[in-house]
């Protein structure tokens, strides 16, 4: 029966009837970015989503080496696993025992083989460099030299030397239609938008990412412009954008500006092609604590580098306090673009990013100032607004990144912290526990897709921040279980997923190739700008796309179009910066020989 079948799909295959019928590489599902030699290492054989055919056989697979076809592995494929986020059934082929360096298939009778993949030390540090590398490219308002861009070269976009301030944003000093001077930073996303609410958990997370794992930043070479300055690359990736962001702040009062836009989003064109006017508008509580968190943070790391940058660490601080006391003066200033546009001109139509819950943004101010200061009153409003359960982090929810901050710094606080340092430090380690029996329950053996709510616009962000939780339990126990956890979404963001997707953008067999990016659809180049996290199955499908799958982990569209799940915008980035970056620091402490 299974035979005739077979047979029978291959005819309609020769004869092109059966357009979409899944090829084998699409079938076993991999890390396309490979595997450490010593981690667990499986694939998902997974069903054509019409049929159990191919999880419902019972044959065994086989792991070749690439170059001979030599077999050097075989196993029994798992018993069938139903996905809770979509009809497809799975089993899973477990070959963590091979312990062997080089390049390999799997190969299984009646499907045929997987993708290539490498099974080595540091496999993960190209995805790793390219997904920090990605931030470069979303600079705006310098030049792209072919040095460092390859064939993605390009003039600067947006110079932002002359930005009108709106008239949602006008005060006494800076009246309507002044003109201001907010040049750099990178762009957000697929649009040409520069949002300091996004740039903050962004940045934030950037340089957590450098907090956690300095040694391991202080040899990392990306090949930016200011490679070998004697600053790691992250962070003068992220100084690009700090440089921005202090731009942004009002120096009469303080207070952050919401956004540097277009009144509404550009077309398809080149980065700065349009002249079109570009705005600051209203100032809000959400923009300036996310930016005093920041700028907090930034006068803590940049201290080590004076020589480099003399004074920035200071001047950083400074911005940080003086944000913090314009929001206590404007505790709840809520960015509402509609309520906006009912009241000015230009109506402003580009993304929003408002949100109306300020207790997250007061929160992780006060850790980092708490943490950058030491000064008493920034752990009391800590502690006044740390009740209610820990979240995943989102641009909207960024309380948890106050508790990263506060747990990892937990020895250098003064004693008055202590308590709610250890408090925090076991918060994050049990939101992390409760990740850890996910994989031997998920359909595809990781840890996203625990709930469907997690399959949400940029739910690639999910499966990044889940690996932050998890490295942090890790750090702060030193249980290999966690990092063992977080590997399994970095599999999960490199293709062992159900669309069979390498999310990074040129980095494995199939990344997006048409992600809703304007610099990658009007560049006239066919592969993507590199290094650029795609938002994920969201099926929402809010951008009405055409999907050829609507499940909740199947709704991805490969198409520039679908912003709703092609996008790509640096707050998904940055977590993936740290979740890569950090298995590749972590990778021979908890993978060692045996
Ligand atoms: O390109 C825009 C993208 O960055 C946003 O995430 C998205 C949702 O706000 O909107 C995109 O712009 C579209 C606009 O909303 C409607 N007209 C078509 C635009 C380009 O697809
Ligand atoms: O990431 C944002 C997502 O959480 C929202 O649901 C969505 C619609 O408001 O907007 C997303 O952010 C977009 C922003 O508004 C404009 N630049 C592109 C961002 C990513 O799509």
């Amino acid at each position: 029966m299974k035979v005739t079948k077979l047979c029978f799909l291959a005819i309609l295959q020769c004869t092109g009837l059966l357009a979409a019928a899944q090829s084998s590489q699409d079938i076993i599902k991999i890390n396309q970015s490979g595997y450490y030699i010593r981690a667990s290492k499986i694939a998902a054989v997974t069903s054509d989503y019409k049929t159990d055919e191919y999880a419902g056989s019972n044959f065994g697979f086989f792991v070749l080496k690439a170059e001979t076809g030599d077999t050097v592995y075989k196993g029994a494929l798992g018993p069938i696993r139903q996905s809770g986020n979509s009809s497809i059934k799975t089993r899973i082929a477990d070959f963590s025992a091979l312990q062997l360096a080089g390049q390999f298939n799997i190969y299984i009778p009646g499907i045929g083989t997987s993708y290539t993949f490498n099974i080595g030390n540091d496999v993960h540090r190209k995805a790793a460099i390219a997904v920090l590398k990605g931030f470069y490219y979303q600079r705006v308002s310098m030049p792209l030299d072919e040095k460092y861009a390859g064939k993605w070269h390009r003039p600067a976009g947006h110079p932002d030397t002359a930005v009108l301030v709106h008239p949602s944003a006008a005060s006494l000093k800076r009246p309507a239609g002044t003109r201001i001077s907010t040049p750099g930073g990178w762009y957000d996303a697929g649009d040409y938008n520069k949002y300091v609410v996004n740039a903050g958990i962004t940045t934030g997370t950037l340089l957590a990412a450098y907090e956690d794992f300095p040694a391991y930043f202080e040899q990392l070479e990306t090949n930016i412009p200011e490679s070998r300055n004697g600053v790691p690359d992250i962070l003068d990736e992220a100084l690009y954008n700090i440089r921005w962001m202090l731009s942004m702040q009002d120096p009469d009062d303080g207070g952050v500006y919401n956004k540097c836009t277009n009144a509404a989003f550009d077309g398809m064109v080149r980065p700065g092609l349009t002249k079109l006017p570009r705005y600051v508008v209203q100032k809000g509580t959400a923009a300036t604590l996310d930016f005093a968190a920041v700028l907090a943070q930034a006068g803590r790391l940049l201290k080590k580098f004076s020589r480099q940058y003399p004074r920035l660490a200071d001047s950083c601080l400074r911005a940080a306090e003086s944000a913090w006391s314009w929001a206590q003066k404007n505790p709840a200033l809520e960015y509402n673009q509609n309520g906006i546009n009912q009241r000015f001109e230009p109506k402003v139509t580009t993304g929003g990013y408002g949100d109306r819950n300020f207790s997250d943004e007061w929160f992780w101010a006060a850790a980092e100032l708490l943490a950058s200061t030491g000064k008493k009153g920034y752990c009391d409003t800590l502690s006044s607004h740390a009740a209610g359960p820990v979240q995943l982090p989102s641009w909207g929810n960024v309380r948890m990144l106050g508790y990263y901050t506060i747990a990892r710094l937990q020895k250098s606080l003064p004693a008055f912290a202590g308590g709610l340092a250890e408090d925090m430090r076991k918060q994050v380690i049990a939101f992390a526990d409760a990740y850890l029996t996910r994989p031997a329950a998920n359909a595809f053996g990781t840890v996203m897709g625990g709930t469907k709510s997690e399959f949400n616009w940029g739910s690639n962000s999910n499966a990044a921040n889940q690996g932050i939780a998890l490295i942090n339990a890790y750090l702060f126990t030193g249980d290999k279980k966690y990092a063992a956890a977080a590997l399994t979404n970095l599999d999960y963001l490199l293709g062992r997923n159900a669309t069979g997707y390498s999310f990074v953008t040129g980095i494995g067999h199939k990344p997006p190739m048409r992600p809703h990016h304007r610099p990658s659809i009007s560049d006239g180049i066919d592969d993507p700008v590199p290094g650029l996290l795609a938002g994920g199955p969201n099926p929402g499908m809010q951008d009405h796309a055409y999907y050829e799958h609507t499940e909740p982990e199947t709704a991805y569209s490969d198409t520039d179009a679908s912003y709703a799940s092609n996008e790509i915008a640096i707050n998904w980035n940055a977590p993936a910066v740290y979740l890569f970056n950090a298995l590749e620091a972590l990778q021979k402490r908890v993978w060692s020989e045996p």
